[in-house]
C-alpha cells in the first residue's frame, strides 16, 4: 500500500469535499481517502499494482479541480 499526499485547490464547501472524494474512491485500488477541506491537503492511500499516482491527479483534474 502506497500513500500520495495531494494539496488541491478550489474546494470551497463540503460539497466539493465529497465530490473529490468521491473521484477518487470509485477507482479501483484506492483504499482510502482523507479530505481536509480547510487545506486542501488529501492523502490517498492506494495499491501501487493497480494505480499510479498520475492516475489519481487526472481524477481530481477531471472532477473540476487544481492541484497546486
Ligand atoms: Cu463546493
Amino acid at each position: 500500500m502506497e500513500t500520495l499526499t495531494l494539496k488541491i485547490g478550489g474546494m470551497t464547501c463540503n460539497h466539493c469535499k465529497m465530490k473529490v472524494g468521491k473521484a477518487l474512491r470509485t477507482m479501483d485500488g484506492v483504499e482510502n481517502v482523507q479530505v481536509d477541506i480547510n487545506t486542501g491537503q488529501t492523502t490517498v492511500s492506494f495499491d501501487s499494482a493497480r494505480l499510479r499516482a498520475e492516475d489519481l491527479r487526472a481524477v481530481v483534474s477531471e472532477a473540476g479541480y487544481e492541484l497546486i
